[in-house]
């Protein structure tokens, strides 16, 4: 591999760890557990996970262990410091017992079912410490979920030896890793399985889990370029800048880069929910704001938008959910359709009021809306082009003003999306040592024989040294909902909370912002130098604890 001067001098950071997880720990049992919501549903498909007590790992005595074998997946998208979890891991099992192996699935959770791994020596992750990407093993969108895929990758578990599998995801692959902890338990294989709470989106979060991996690097990069964006706007004050900002489903990731650069308009999914907004509401909010800027001779600015908020928009989403069912009942008719017939083929399905919104759409958008679902059944939002959808309304709305005599102005736009070139990023400091930690005490609930947990570490805004390390029963977070067409269980997606501290934040701002030009210009992330530049976390964690 040729590495850069960033990566050379990168790879000698040495993670920071919570106090606790220095040296030998003990378990400290908390009280009892139960699921957020759906209490005996989710009890009688868990018999054997639900309940468990939340557990945090303080100072104990050294204890010989003995040598123990482990499996790693990375699963679903990419999000910066999943290196530093399995390298946390590794050293973790090490520390254990230096005889201790971790084997790697490849290219995610299909990798155990087709037995596809390999082991991960010391040489192997030494040269992945600190960096961005999933590439060591590679990550897959490979949903688990059968029981012939759990007895598959029983067979490989067995015959390597392992005792305990580390599933790296996000909301739908934790809760995979929880069927899976179940099943294992209920056949009694003696395998343990951990969780660890990945994803960029930041929508893995609750009391006990406090961020997802990820979400800090991944702002931090995209509000660096938009940071960029803005002086450029701001130098040539001739162009309104669509940026549309990955995040599947919530909109955490643009309202921290909201906070972080201060744009002159950010939706938020959310609220557009809430306040049951059309999407002709939402054009002509952002046209109102062109319309002000422009009276006062700004015929400029940004407009960030969250990728998932198509799915919002009540009516939209009333469309989306009629066609994740019908498309999930009729997916091999529907194949057999061509092309160019499709769109009248659903039209002619639905019901009145979704048909006439879905035949309303630009024909680009309704096509994205039927296109394959992920392995989860999710929409690809990241293919919907939004932020293009929006800049066109927008300027429609302008020209009829215009001739009624409301806007006097130029607009031109120019589209950005940000959302892949975040997920790989060399991890900032705070997610090295975050995702490290986490791994790190993955290693330490399979020492304690745990199951159905998932890695946490909290007080995060603290100093690292003050980090608390733990697990969270998965089935903790679980509730029932409907996904292809049925109830079934999963974990609770955090969204944007409207009475929130970053949310509140943001609202009592967002009208100056919105007239005044306050850029605020981020710059890269910085690896070496003053604390205040290095080791800040997002504002969305330092609004939510109270700093
Ligand atoms: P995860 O939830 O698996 O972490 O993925 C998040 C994400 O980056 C979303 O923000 C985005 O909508 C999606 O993945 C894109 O998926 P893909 O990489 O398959 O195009």
């Amino acid at each position: 591999m040729t590495k850069s001067a960033l990566q050379i001098a990168r790879a000698a950071y040495q993670p920071k760890l919570p106090k606790a997880l220095k040296g030998a720990v003990k378990v400290k049992e908390g009280e009892p557990t139960q699921s957020v919501a759906d209490q005996e549903a989710i009890k009688a498909l868990f018999p054997n996970t639900y309940g468990m007590p939340l557990i945090q790992f303080v100072e104990g005595e050294a204890v010989n262990m003995p040598a123990i074998n482990v499996g790693v997946i990375l699963s679903g998208g990419q999000a910066p410091g999943g290196h530093n979890v399995i390298s946390g891991l590794f050293d973790g099992i090490k520390a254990l017992n230096k005889d201790s192996k971790l084997y790697g699935f490849i290219l995610g959770p299909g990798g155990l079912v087709d037995h596809n791994y390999m082991e991960l020596t010391s040489d192997i992750i030494d040269e992945y410490r600190n960096t961005g990407g999933f590439d060591i093993i590679g990550s897959g969108r490979t949903k688990l979920e059968k029981v012939e895929q759990f007895d598959k990758g029983l067979e490989i578990i067995k015959e390597l030896g392992i005792k305990a599998l580390v599933i790296i995801g996000g909301d739908d692959s934790n809760t995979n890793a929880c069927v899976l902890a179940e099943y294992y338990a209920a056949k009694n294989c003696g395998v343990q399985v951990i969780g660890c709470p990945k994803t960029i989106d930041g929508d893995l979060k609750n009391e006990m889990i406090e961020t997802s991996f990820g979400f800090d690097t991944a702002c931090k990069t995209y509000s660096e370029v938009i940071g960029n964006i803005q002086r450029d706007c701001n130098s040539a004050r001739k162009y309104w800048h669509f940026i549309k900002l990955m995040g599947r489903s919530a909109s955490h990731i643009a309202l921290e880069c909201a906070l972080q650069v201060q744009p002159n308009v950010c939706i938020v999914s959310e609220e557009v929910e809430e306040k049951n907004m059309s999407l002709d509401d939402v054009v002509t909010y952002i046209a109102q704001v062109v319309a002000n800027r422009a009276a006062q001779g700004n015929n400029f600015g940004t407009v960030l938008i969250p990728e998932g908020l198509i799915e919002f928009i009540p009516a939209m989403k009333r469309l989306i959910a009629e066609l994740n069912d019908f498309l999930a009942a009729n997916a091999s008719e529907f194949a057999l359709i061509k092309k160019s017939h499709q769109r009248e083929y659903i039209i002619s399905k639905l019901s009145k009021e979704n048909s006439e919104i879905y035949a309303s759409l630009p024909e680009g958008v309704a096509r994205q809306l039927t296109l394959d679902r992920d392995p989860h059944g999710n929409v690809q939002v990241s293919l919907i082009e939004t932020e293009k959808l929006l800049s066109d309304m927008v300027a429609v709305k302008l020209a009829q003003w215009k001739e009624e005599g409301k806007y006097v102005g130029k607009f031109a736009a120019q589209h950005h999306f940000f959302g892949y070139e975040g997920r790989c990023a060399a991890p900032s400091n705070f997610d090295a040592d975050y995702c490290y930690s986490l791994g790190y005490t993955a290693s330490m609930l399979i020492a304690n024989g745990k199951t159905g947990y998932m890695s946490s570490v909290r007080n995060t805004t603290a100093p690292a040294e003050e980090w608390i390390a733990g697990g969270v029963p998965i089935t903790m977070m679980m509730n029932m909902e409907r996904r292809h067409g049925e109830m079934k269980p999963v974990i609770q997606k955090a969204l944007v909370k409207l009475d929130g501290a970053p949310f509140k934040a943001f609202a009592a701002q967002r009208e100056r912002w919105a007239i005044e030009t306050d850029y605020v210009y981020p710059g890269p992330i910085q690896y070496f130098g003053p604390t205040e530049v290095c080791d800040q976390a997002t504002k969305t964690l330092q609004l939510e604890q109270g700093k």
